[in-house]
């Protein structure tokens, strides 16, 4: 029999606690290949929420409780994820709210998910099928619905519609690998950080949708300043398209910048400076990207593959600039010069970015 340990972080939330732990452990029977053990890593609440459990583990074998400091939901998590290596060494482990928001019936179909070769299932309230609260307010759902849409564009993984809900499913040997990167988040943004990193590790990721409640007892611990300063933080730190788009922006100014020497300033022959002018941009986007907007999966200076990731990058260049031209010959024939800069701007933003972003992805920078 496979275990599975469910953590369940809380902080004051004795109002809940006792509903989930019966609904968690009502599951064992939907799920007769698996050993479901439930931890309860409790931040000392103040309202008794830890001697709920304890009573309760009278009751249930596999029910555990570890009491930390309250040092964020990260922390906690962290701190379960330890434990529960420790005390339980499971094959997976899922991660529940315990203040009724999710609903533990929904835990076999996770585990369907893993058993069907995902490591990492996400409970997701933006797809087909998932829900947030009809009552919630307009600002409440701007924040949420806002928060992930901005993280999927900024990582440009549009695949993944949720990014933010703590209920997910995740094995065992990822969570381990990921102990010494997640120990920098110590807040909520570490749900965020977690998705990053199992997908940067080539984690099979898979959705669920799934209903979000209203909470049931108690009050919120999110803070939601807090919560989204450390979002967009995380996001522009580690996003490899905002970079790569940065580093095209960088090259822009290298390329402007030599253009106006030489032809402006130096009169030297246009054809000369304009060979100079990109391939310089080309160097340094190619520089700048490997080391910095994929660093992940750079191509090392010693691996006999940067010669050849440099020739492929020229190439991936000149269909950008091949684009442009004909691009702009089309729209300027179509729509005559007056306003040639607007076109330019159109065929860089929805043509060249995604044409050399998915390229980049595909042949030179590929996951490892
Ligand atoms: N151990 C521990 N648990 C925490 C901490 N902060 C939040 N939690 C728990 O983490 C879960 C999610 O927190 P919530 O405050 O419900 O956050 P949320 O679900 O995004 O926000 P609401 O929709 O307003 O409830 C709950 O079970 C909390 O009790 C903490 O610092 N330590
Ligand atoms: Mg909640």
């Amino acid at each position: 029999m496979r275990k599975v340990v469910v953590i369940a972080p809380t902080f004051n939330e004795k109002g809940n606690i006792e509903k989930l732990i019966e609904q968690i452990f009502e599951q064992s029977k939907n799920i007769p290949n698996w050993e479901i053990h439930l931890l309860i890593v409790d931040s000392y609440s103040k309202d008794g929420t830890a001697e709920t459990v304890r009573r309760l583990q009278k009751q249930y074998k596999y029910l555990h409780l570890l009491e930390t400091e309250k040092e964020g939901l990260g922390k906690a998590y962290i701190r379960g994820f330890k434990y529960a290596e420790e005390m339980i060494n499971p094959y997976l482990m899922i991660q529940i709210d315990a203040d009724g928001q999710h609903q533990p019936n929904r835990i076999p179909e996770f585990i369907k998910k893993i058993e069907n070769g995902a490591d990492f299932v996400i409970g997701t309230r933006y797809s087909k099928g998932g829900s947030i609260p009809q009552g919630w307010g307009i600002h409440r759902k701007i924040l949420s619905i806002g928060a992930n849409f901005f993280i999927r564009l900024g990582f440009m993984k549009l695949k993944i519609t949720e990014w933010t809900n703590g209920y997910r499913a995740i094995k065992f040997w990822l969570v381990k690998n990921a102990y010494d990167y997640l120990k920098n988040y110590s807040g909520y943004v570490f749900q965020v950080a977690f998705i990053d990193f199992a997908l940067k590790n080539k984690a099979v990721i898979d959705e669920i949708p799934v209903d979000f409640k209203e909470r049931k007892f108690g009050i919120s611990k999110i803070n939601a300043l807090q919560y989204s300063s450390q979002t967009i933080f995380y996001v522009l730190a580690h996003s490899s398209f905002i970079k790569f788009v940065i580093v095209g922006l960088i090259g822009f100014w290298i390329d402007f910048g030599i253009s106006y020497l030489g032809i402006q300033r130096m009169h030297q022959a246009v054809w000369v400076i304009t060979l100079l002018s990109t391939e310089s941009a080309i160097i340094s986007n190619f520089i700048l990207n490997n080391f910095w907007s994929f660093r992940h999966k750079k191509i090392e200076v010693s691996s006999g593959g940067f010669l050849p990731g440099f020739l492929k990058f020229n190439l991936v260049s000149s269909g950008s600039i091949a684009i442009q031209t004909i691009g702009m010959q089309i729209l300027v024939g179509f729509f005559g010069r007056k306003l040639w800069y607007l076109y330019k701007i159109l065929i860089i933003a929805f043509i060249i970015i995604p044409y050399s972003y998915i390229l980049y992805n595909k042949f030179i920078w590929k996951s490892k």
